[in-house]
Order: C-alpha cells, then sequence, then structure tokens
C-alpha cells in the first residue's frame, strides 16, 4: 500500500470575501500536498468554509440578510480563489453540508456516550468577536464603562441553559500528548505557549446555544445549536469520510497536518485532540501555526480599508508570482509584510532572472548551435560534477525541509542552486566554446538542461504553472515529472520545442 499524507488549511468564515490571510495559508498547505504527492505519497488535502457561527450571524444581522444567504452570497469566491490560486485539494467542505451536519452529530454523540457532556447553565462575559467566554479577571474595564477582552473586543453578559465538555478532565491526557509527541505543536514557541495554557489549568468548556438558531442542531436536543467550534473541527472527520466510510477514515486519519494561524492554535491543539480523545478517536500527528500577513506593517482589517485582494493581485501579477512571493519571502510560522516592491523584485529577482534567464539564454543556444535536440551531458568536467552535486542534493534537504513546513527553506535551496547552475555558466561561457570547442560547448549546454530538468520537477509544489511550461521545453512527458523520475535525464537526442520566456518580467502597475 502506498504511504498517504492528509493535510488540510483552516475552514474560513465565508462572513467577507476572502482576503490575503486566506490566500497565503492556502498557497502554502497546497505547496506541501503537492510536494508530498510528487514524493509519492497518496495525499488528500481539505479546504473550505465555516459556515455557522455568531459572526456569520452578527455579519448578517447588520447587512440585512441572512446567515445562509451570506455564505451562499462568499463561499462561492472562497472556491473562486482557490481556482485562481491553481490550488490541489481534493475536498473543499462547507460546514451546512448534510454529511458534515451528520459527522458533527455523531462526534458529539459519542463525547457524549464517554461520559463527557453535560447539561448545565452558563453565565458569562461573552466576545462574539473571539467567540468565547471570559472571566472577570481577562477582562479589562474602560473609561467608557466597557468591559473588554484581552484581544481589545467589547463583550456582553450572556446567560442561558447550555451543554458542556468536560475540558478539565482532560488536562493530564493533553499534557502528556504534548511530552510524548513535542512535534503536535509547531512551530515550537507555539507548542510552549500551549502547554503554558494547559498548565495553568482547564475549565469545561460551554458547547451549546439557544441562544442561536444557526448552527448544527444538538442530538435529541435540537432547542440547542453546537458551538461553532464544535462543528468547525469535525470538519476534518467529514472530510475523510466519517462517519459513513470507516475504511476511507482508517486510510486517511489520523491527519498529518493541519495548517492553521496562530490565533487559533488552542482551538486545534486543545480543544481538538480533547474531543477527539473523548470519542475514541486518534488525533492528528501535528498542527503547525504559521504567523500572520501584514500589509506594509499595518494588520490588515476591514476597517482600516487595507485588506489586500487575493483576486486583484492575481489578476496584476499572476499566480505563480503571488505563491513565489509569499512562500519564498516569508519564512513559514512568521509573521510576514506583504508590499509591492518587495513584490516585484522578488519575483524578478528569481523568476523572471535567475531561472527564466537561464532556461532562455541555455535553450535558445541549444535551439541554434545543437540542432533543437538535448545535448549529451558528458564526458564530464569537475565544475560539471561539481554542479550536479550541488543539485543532486536537493530532494533530500527539501523533504527534511518540508517535513518542518519550513517552506522558505526547501524553496530557497532550490534558488541558491539555481544561483549556482548561474555561475556555472557564466563561467564556462559556452557561446566563447561555440568557435574554441563546440564538443564541450554541447556538454555544457546538457548539464545546463539537466540542471534546470531537476529544478523544474522541485519547483513544481510552488510554482506550478511556471514549473510545468519549463518542463514543457525540455520534452519532460507529463508521466516523467515526479520525485521519482529526477534521476532519469531526458535522452541526448530528444528533439526540443521552439525556446520560449517561461516568466515575463513584473512592471509596477500604473496607480489607477
Ligand atoms: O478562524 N494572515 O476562520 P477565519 C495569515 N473559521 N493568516 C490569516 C490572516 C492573516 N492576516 N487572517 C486570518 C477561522 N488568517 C475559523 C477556523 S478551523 C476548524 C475554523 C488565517 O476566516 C487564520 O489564522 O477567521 C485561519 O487559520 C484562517 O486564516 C481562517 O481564518
Amino acid at each position: 500500500m502506498s504511504r498517504r499524507f492528509t493535510i488540510s488549511t483552516a475552514i474560513s468564515y465565508p462572513n467577507g470575501a476572502p482576503h490575503i490571510g486566506h490566500a497565503y495559508e492556502l498557497i502554502a498547505a497546497d505547496a506541501i500536498a503537492r510536494f508530498k504527492r510528487l514524493d509519492g505519497y497518496d495525499v488528500h488535502f481539505s479546504t473550505g468554509t465555516d459556515e455557522h457561527g455568531q459572526k456569520m450571524v452578527e455579519t448578517a444581522a447588520k447587512e440585512g440578510i441572512t446567515p445562509a444567504e451570506l455564505a451562499d452570497r462568499n463561499t462561492p469566491l472562497f472556491r473562486k480563489m482557490a481556482e485562481v490560486l491553481n490550488t490541489s485539494h481534493d475536498d473543499f467542505i462547507t460546514t451546512r453540508e448534510p454529511r458534515h451536519i451528520e459527522a458533527s452529530q455523531a462526534i458529539w454523540r459519542a463525547m457524549a456516550a464517554a461520559g463527557d457532556i453535560y447539561l448545565g447553565q452558563y453565565g458569562g462575559w461573552y466576545s462574539v468577536r473571539d467567540e468565547a467566554f471570559f472571566t472577570e479577571s481577562e477582562l479589562t474595564l474602560g473609561e467608557d464603562g466597557v468591559r473588554r477582552a484581552p484581544s481589545g473586543a467589547p463583550v456582553q453578559w450572556m446567560e442561558e441553559p447550555s451543554y458542556f465538555f468536560r475540558l478539565s478532565a482532560f488536562e493530564e491526557r493533553l499534557l502528556a500528548l504534548y511530552e510524548a509527541h513535542p512535534e503536535f505543536v509547531g512551530p515550537p514557541t507555539r507548542r510552549n505557549e500551549v502547554v503554558a495554557f494547559v498548565k495553568g489549568g482547564l475549565r469545561d468548556l460551554s458547547i451549546s446555544r439557544t441562544t442561536l438558531t444557526w448552527g448544527v442542531p444538538v442530538p435529541d436536543d435540537p432547542e440547542h445549536v453546537m458551538y461553532v467550534w464544535v462543528d468547525a473541527l469535525t470538519n476534518y472527520l467529514t472530510s475523510v469520510g466519517y462517519p459513513d466510510d470507516m475504511e476511507r477514515v482508517g486510510r486517511f486519519w489520523p491527519a498529518d497536518l493541519h495548517v492553521i494561524g496562530k490565533d487559533i492554535v488552542r482551538f486545534h491543539t486543545i480543544y481538538w485532540p480533547a474531543f477527539l480523545m473523548s470519542a475514541g478517536i486518534a488525533v492528528p500527528r501535528r498542527v503547525f501555526g504559521h504567523g500572520f500577513l501584514f500589509n506594509a506593517g499595518e494588520k490588515m482589517s476591514k476597517s482600516v480599508g487595507n485588506v489586500l485582494d487575493p483576486f486583484d493581485l492575481v489578476s496584476a501579477f499572476g499566480a505563480d508570482p503571488l505563491r513565489h512571493y509569499m512562500l519564498r519571502e516569508v519564512p513559514f510560522g512568521q509573521d510576514g509584510n506583504y508590499s509591492v516592491e518587495g513584490f516585484i523584485n522578488r519575483v524578478n529577482a528569481d523568476l523572471a532572472n535567475d531561472i527564466g534567464n537561464l532556461a532562455q539564454r541555455s535553450l535558445s543556444m541549444i535551439a541554434k548551435h545543437c540542432g533543437g535536440v538535448m545535448p549529451a551531458t558528458g564526458p564530464r568536467t569537475e565544475a560539471d560534477d561539481a554542479l550536479m552535486a550541488r543539485v543532486t542534493a536537493l530532494p533530500d534537504i527539501c523533504r527534511a525541509a518540508i517535513d518542518e513546513q519550513a517552506l522558505h527553506t526547501a524553496l530557497g535551496s532550490v534558488f541558491e542552486a539555481v544561483s549556482e547552475a548561474n555561475r556555472y555558466f557564466a563561467g564556462e561561457a559556452p557561446w566563447v566554446l561555440r568557435k574554441s570547442d563546440p564538443e564541450r560547448m554541447a556538454v555544457v549546454l546538457g548539464v545546463t538542461a539537466e540542471a534546470l530538468r531537476w529544478f523544474a520537477i522541485l519547483l513544481q509544489p510552488y510554482v506550478p504553472q511556471t514549473a510545468s511550461d519549463l518542463l514543457d521545453l525540455l520534452a519532460v512527458p507529463q508521466e516523467a515529472r515526479a520525485f521519482a523520475d529526477l534521476a532519469t535525464p531526458v535522452a541526448a537526442g530528444t528533439p526540443l520545442p521552439a525556446p520560449r520566456p517561461i516568466v515575463p518580467k513584473l512592471e509596477e502597475p500604473a496607480a489607477s
């Protein structure tokens, strides 16, 4: 049986159009999913939208529409975004789907059967924005008389009958999980925060609402709808076929990796494993909390009006440049800044100059001076061997980096080798050899083309279209583009298509 890899993004709230933070997460998870597929894994990659919850209710009320109408309007935009970003997800899940209602009720029943759910009365300070209750001691009282949560969001007193999940009973088991599996939470700084939080003591969690009707009905008590996070987290199980297709669940669960933002690490590393332990289901292997993207240093928010629109960016620059910039420029796990200048410089330096020019220069020489067929790559000199040694070391470097979600390291290592190939090309100067030693010229071009083939195969996860265009120019068949095919060069004498530039240089768009 082949190895499998199950990966997800968070499911986004469709209470507005998707923003660049949503695009960032999806692109990163997509690069990892593509990497694993190319590396021979049977991958299940899910993404989607989280259509329930108070946030949806409040936004809909403000706009004078129902939450269902709000979801109907925005969820298609999230699907569209995935399409324009060229992501390779296997499943786009929305939480109103019948399969998901069924899965949420099934996990609820399992937790109830384990004795971990009880009915009580909840009164507390609730922040709509944070979707969480706070204790008095966590709040600050402003001069305006408004109590605020640590995030600065105002809170309101809410009281209602509520089902509770016995989270307090899971402290020891959660700490044992973090201890036995230090890799469960990444990056390590987030792990320390989670451990400290759990050590501080856990309170039982209110997991149903009677003040809302927008949500998944609690089984056998339809006056209550589930707290949005119970249903939202369950999407990962729904997506692998829980509860109807347990054979598929057995194949694709536990998830190998949940890719999420740093603001929702607690939900994924405390609530989620506790729910799963209670329901007798295996916990995910790893949760990685990436950083936030800021717009030139400022946190994006609708009220500031600086939310970057991924659709605008893709139509101005193309999907691959955006994917490349986000994955290369920001160390994955840290916060990052978006700026147009940074974007254009990075894309031009790497894609247009480094790899684009090398491809254009070497392939046009092959077209002109080698009869348009792939030259032989030998006999080799020390310089050829040194370059190829550098290139063939890349897969292991990339694998190790991807397994730690160090996307920037993986992608960066390929571009360091591309720079090396440029130095090799400049040093060997095939345009000089053309007159003095045409045979050696052909070998230099052959070695360069072979290095380009490795680069293009290894770059597919990040810039799939650009990599595919380059592989076309190198006459690499579709079925010979996996990592297992890296060791097999294109045979000398294979006709190559006419070369053409693969990455246009970006210009700063004129201010409108
Ligand atoms: O939290 N930069 O949905 P969401 C990077 N429905 N990532 C960002 C970001 C930014 N500026 N802003 C948001 C939710 N994100 C829940 C998730 S999962 C079972 C339920 C990330 O639409 C954020 O951290 O607010 C999260 O991982 C994802 O986008 C969706 O955020």
